[in-house]
């Protein structure tokens, strides 16, 4: 499956990986997310130039329905990065009050229009909208998410043509790039959602560079989560809990990833929040070799992956 593509890519930019790697001030080195999309969308630009030069524009086009705020912030740095590499960058806003078959009219005229390589419906949807049945409906070719069950099933059995769902994919990209040895690591991933923890299991337990881990998943219902964090070679956690990882849940040396986005309140800063992931990052970066930070990790490599997905939706189109 994708793995193959990642390896590829892995092993002819070792200089760039070095360049990535920035020094933490104690323990953990970081993995920089930040840098190492910079790369991948300077090299989707290129490719972005050899398809302009075939007649193809990859064009992608973000649903956005409702005005969550934090949504608002994703999908325009969605738009702004597939300009800059190149592409058609559309977001379509739709009112919080529109109807799921009003949604549906409109995937299916993305679905028809040959100048939409990718289709993305930015999650969460109002409640009156149920989102499996508009995942449903997007051509799966187009579901540059791919959270089409077609794509879901073609990721489970290893098949090379879907598209693996952004955030897994960039995490395993992390991996790849910095050299992570996955090849018989205890992987344990925190959290069990289809759009993360399942796929990116998915991903891991799979044969190949960057992968063929041994995986658990754990989630709200594990006994002893910490007796599970504590074996992890590699864990990565998407709970959505804020610095719900501790110092004391980590194994010396290991490589953390952390996904999660939560907002709190936090009086010192201009708007009175702050972002800060699921794993304690002042104590857990002692302990580990290296780590992602929030923000500037997974987060800026979920927008790469996405354009990755993007070109290549364009590239199938020409038969290649
Ligand atoms: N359909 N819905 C669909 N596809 C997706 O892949 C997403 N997701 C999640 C929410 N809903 C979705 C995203 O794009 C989360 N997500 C996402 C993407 C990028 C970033 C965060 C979440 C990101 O770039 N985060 C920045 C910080 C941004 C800030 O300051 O708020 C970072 O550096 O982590």
């Amino acid at each position: 499956m994708h793995a193959d593509t990642v390896v590829g890519r892995a092993t002819s930019t070792p200089s760039s990986a070095e360049k990535a790697v920035a020094p933490a001030s104690a323990g953990a080195s970081l993995i920089d997310g930040t840098a190492l999309a910079k790369i991948i969308r300077g090299e989707l630009a290129e490719e972005v130039r050899e398809l302009h030069a075939r007649g193809v524009t990859p064009g992608l086009t973000v649903v956005l329905v409702g005005e969550d705020p934090a949504s608002a912030v994703y999908v325009g740095a969605k738009e702004k990065a597939s300009r800059e590499a190149g592409m058609t960058g559309e977001t379509i806003r739709l009112p919080a009050d529109t109807s799921q078959a009003q949604l549906l009219a409109l995937v299916e005229q993305l679905n028809a229009d040959g100048s939409v390589h990718g289709i993305l419906v930015q999650m969460p949807l109002p409640k009156q909208i149920d989102p499996d049945t508009v995942i449903l409906h997007i051509d799966p070719k187009k579901d540059v998410d791919g959270f089409h069950p077609v794509n879901v099933g073609k990721l489970l059995i290893g098949q090379a043509d879907g598209f693996a769902p952004c955030t897994p994919a960039g995490v395993q990209r992390m991996l790849v790039h910095y050299g992570v040895e996955t090849r018989g690591a205890d992987c344990v991933i925190v959290g069990r959602s289809t759009i993360v923890g399942k796929p990116m299991a998915a991903l891991m337990v799979q044969g190949g560079a960057g992968a063929d881990a041994t995986v658990t998943i754990c989630h709200s219902r594990t006994r002893d989560l910490a007796a599970h964090t504590r074996r992890a070679d590699i864990l990565i956690v998407a709970a959505g809990r804020p610095r719900m990882i501790t110092a004391d849940m980590v194994k010396r040396g290991a490589v953390v990833i952390d996904v999660g986005m939560n907002r709190i309140a936090d009086a010192s800063t201009k708007s009175g929040t702050r972002l800060v992931g699921d794993v304690d990052f002042e104590g857990v970066r002692q302990v580990a070799s290296l780590i992602t930070p929030v923000p500037g990790g997974v987060g800026p490599m979920t927008i790469a992956m996405l354009l990755r997905n993007t070109v290549r939706a364009a590239r199938r189109t020409l038969g290649a």
